[in-house]
């Protein structure tokens, strides 16, 4: 019997719908702010949410022609003024939790698995998150924080995972990934998780190999999820619970 020890949590997308009309919306106003002439519609940032990191994307549209060429020195500066946007979009309280986000993570600490974050994006748009959405008192709760460029390469690749791991000192095995994008499932996969998927309007059409369960979102008594895939067979799920997590963790 494989015992639920520990919980990462993914963060852009996963806690909150944050890229649309929080990320994108930042990019776009530091874009404005620097005179530089590019607009990340809807449908573009789809495009470039296959590149993660704020500055990666910056310098994938700039390969593909979408923006005019930025030295590495002029990307950090726009980068930091876009998480300044962030924070203060944020701040204004506009992207709530996504559904059962709070109520999993209460249930879980309570139970006292150890709860963390492995994210790409920085950690003052991660404090942010946690400030204004989730409260203030999650930042000893969670017993890692991992974001942003404290690992060199980001998610699919699996160091993010591993970085907190190692900090929290516990084993994949024991531990489940929650994420959203498919360059998220492959991270936690590569380093050894399992892991639940719960996808948004611009991660629905992605593949999500490996992954444990795939669901619209993780629901509430009042809200039905999903079930987009069930490899497991997991039988009525009407909301995701940590009893379905703690099977999934005993699953072949
Ligand atoms: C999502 C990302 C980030 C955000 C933007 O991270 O790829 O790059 O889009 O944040 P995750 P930054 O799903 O792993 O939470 O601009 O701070 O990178
Ligand atoms: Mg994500």
């Amino acid at each position: 019997m494989v015992e639920l020890k520990c919980i990462l949590w993914d963060v852009d997308g996963t806690l909150a719908d944050t890229e649309r009309d929080g990320h994108r919306v930042a990019f776009n106003m530091a874009f404005v702010e620097a005179g530089i002439d590019r607009e990340w519609d809807i449908k573009t940032y789809g495009e470039l949410l296959t590149v993660t990191g704020g500055k990666e994307r910056m310098r994938f549209d700039i390969k593909r022609g979408g923006m005019a060429e930025l030295s590495d020195e002029q990307i950090a500066t726009l980068h930091a003024r876009k998480t300044i946007h962030y924070q203060a979009l944020i701040a204004e309280g506009r992207i709530p939790l996504r559904s059962g986000v709070r109520r999993l993570l209460e249930e879980a600490y309570e139970a006292g698995i150890v709860l963390g974050v492995a994210t790409t994006t920085t950690p003052s748009a991660l404090d942010a998150l946690i400030k204004h959405s989730l409260g203030s008192e999650w930042f000893d709760r969670f017993a890692v924080l991992a974001a942003g460029d404290i690992v060199p390469a980001k998610k699919p690749a699996p160091d993010i995972y591993q970085y907190a791991m190692q900090q929290l000192g516990v084993d994949p095995t024991q531990t489940l990934a929650l994420e959203d994008s498919e360059n998220g499932c492959k991270s936690a996969i590569a380093a050894g998780l399992h892991c639940v998927v719960t996808v948004n309007d611009y991660t629905r059409e992605q593949h999500f190999d490996g992954a444990d369960l795939v669901v619209s979102e993780l629901g509430e008594p009042e809200i039905d999820v999903k079930l987009l895939a069930n490899p497991h067979d997991l039988q009525a799920v009407p909301y995701v619970t940590l009893e379905h997590f703690k099977l999934l963790m005993n699953a072949v």
